[in-house]
């Protein structure tokens, strides 16, 4: 039989979590999306850096790192939506309006993890928030879903705040996997209008 390797340490990222609000309204659309397999609403997230496996003695350093940052909170806004897997796609998404303190916060975390030293993926930033992951699906199914993605293309929230970031563990053990929180990093806060 063959052996399952051990795991060197715990698999970890960085990311943004959302208003319980946006994260049912994203449900239903997944939901409505009828998708293979659906994200549970509680795990709906937005990744910045993936670290994969981190042994738990480094994760200290990467940990400070993520809080000598300072960086200014931000607005986003959920926009349209979006498939992984070209021809067969294993993933629907919804995707971001663009906002360049995302872009920013992302850029300076993962150049502060490196030199901490964490190796994360090379992988181009696309701001995405994953609503369903599954098997690589068949011609008429991936049809359907990019039907859906373009039909989805005008869909979009408000504007919703980010305070802070998230660095997240992921349990595999289960189906679905868990995401547990294990800090969070506050943004700097805007000054209000009247101020400036
Ligand atoms: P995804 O939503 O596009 O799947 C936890 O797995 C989070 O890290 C997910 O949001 C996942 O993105 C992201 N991630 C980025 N690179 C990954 C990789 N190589 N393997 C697994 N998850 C990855």
């Amino acid at each position: 039989m063959a052996k399952r390797r051990r795991p060197e340490g715990w698999r970890v990222f960085f990311g943004l979590d959302l208003p319980v609000h946006l994260r049912n309204r994203l449900a239903v659309e997944a939901l409505a999306l009828r998708l293979p397999r659906r994200v549970a609403p509680e795990d709906l997230h937005l990744t910045l850096v993936f670290l994969g496996e981190v042994p738990p003695d480094r994760l200290q350093a990467l940990h400070e790192a993520a809080e000598a940052l300072s960086m200014p909170g931000f607005a986003l806004r959920i926009e349209g939506l979006g498939l992984f897997g070209r021809s067969a796609p294993n993933a629907l998404w919804a995707g971001l309006a663009p906002e360049p303190a995302l872009e920013a916060l992302q850029a300076k975390l993962e150049t502060a993890l490196r030199r901490a030293g964490a190796t994360p993926e090379k992988r181009r930033f696309v701001p995405h928030i994953t609503l369903g992951r599954f098997p690589p699906q068949p011609p008429e199914e991936a049809a359907r879903l990019e039907r859906a993605v373009v039909a989805g293309s005008g869909t979009g929230s408000d504007l919703f705040e980010v305070r802070d970031f998230i660095l997240f563990r992921s349990h595999l053990g289960g189906d679905p996997p868990h995401y547990e929180e294990l800090a969070r990093y506050p943004l700097r806060t805007r000054p209000p209008l009247t101020t400036l």
